[in-house]
């Protein structure tokens, strides 16, 4: 028996293995991951489910960070509803984004005097904050949800956004205003696959669209289909498209019924965050961040991300 015990001591006292754990929080309920790489570090900001929750309760937002993917810095909390003094609920899926020196963080939230889902955005001196309400309003606003923002090489910005459509407008070098209208982009099966049995829906997209560019196309990924969502992406040869669809990277949700994604490449590698309810007590409304290393295909399409948790 003491050799036993000895044994476990033994085992107890080696290094943590060098494989982070998934979910990657495991002391909150988190979910809509987005990722930043900014100055070799990488920030993950997410939502916050609140424990016993029965419907989408979230009143703030987190941020975590790792120069290993493995060990995470939990940052608090340096945004909340309570920033944006015109909302008064729903802090649900936003992305950070690093320009002019500031981080910007655009996030859906419910208006108060509408009653209407609309974007605001939170801005920091860096990139744990504390964030502050940078515009006083919402910055667009049209009942629908979970903004990515991208920057293309030339310099234009774009907000994309949308559930049940798929909006972007070109947001002006301040980041905080934008030109032209909003523009609605055309969800046809061609460019986000086919949904059976529900006409009112023909396409697969359904919300958290995640832009970026990579070896020079445009790759959107984004939740579909709900209610079993899974990750699926488009890409197309410019950031307003014409998007095609690519077909699915993550088919799963575990035990949430929603799932939501980020990319990044992070020194040398590829990361796809994602969420599901693999926490004890989790499910749809108390979901968990996870994250995969993965490898782009040779042609650029993305594999099949299996999840390490579920
Ligand atoms: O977290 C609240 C909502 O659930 C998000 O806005 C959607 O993307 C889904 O994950």
């Amino acid at each position: 028996c003491a050799a036993i015990a000895a044994a476990v001591c033994a085992v107890a006292l080696l290094p943590a293995p060098a494989q982070a754990d998934n979910p990657i929080v495991q002391h909150l309920y988190t979910a809509d991951p987005a990722p930043l790489v900014h100055d070799g570090r990488v920030y993950l900001y997410t939502g916050h489910d609140e424990d016993g929750s029965t419907w989408f309760t979230m009143r703030d937002w987190r941020v975590f960070s790792s120069t290993d993917m493995v060990n995470w810095t939990d940052h608090g909390s340096p945004m909340s509803l309570e920033t944006f003094a015109w909302a008064d609920a729903d802090a649900w899926a936003g992305e950070v984004v690093a320009r002019n020196g500031k981080f910007y963080w655009y996030v859906p939230v419910r208006q108060r005097s509408t009653g209407q889902k609309v974007i605001g955005v939170g801005v920091a001196d860096n990139p744990t904050g504390p964030f502050r309400d940078a515009l006083g309003h919402p910055l667009v606003g049209n009942g629908e949800i979970d903004p990515t923002v991208f920057i293309d090489d030339d310099g234009q910005a774009y907000l994309y956004w949308g559930n049940p459509n798929l909006w972007y407008v070109r947001l002006n070098a301040d980041m905080i205003s934008y030109s032209g209208s909003p523009t609605r982009i055309p969800l046809t099966t061609a460019g986000f696959g086919t949904r059976t049995g529900d006409p009112d829906r023909p396409t697969l997209y359904e919300e958290g669209p995640w832009v970026y560019k990579r070896n020079g196309t445009y790759y959107n990924v984004f939740s579909a289909r709900c209610c079993s969502e899974f990750i699926a992406y488009s890409t197309a040869p410019g950031p307003t498209g014409p998007w095609t669809y690519r077909g699915t990277i993550m088919p799963t949700q575990g035990s949430s019924f929603t799932n939501h994604a980020g990319i990044i490449d992070y020194a040398g590698n590829s990361y796809f965050f994602y969420h599901n309810g693999a926490l004890p007590g989790g499910g749809g409304f108390t979901r968990s961040v996870a994250v995969e290393q993965f490898r782009y295909n040779a042609d650029g399409s993305i594999p099949t991300i299996t999840m390490t948790s579920t």
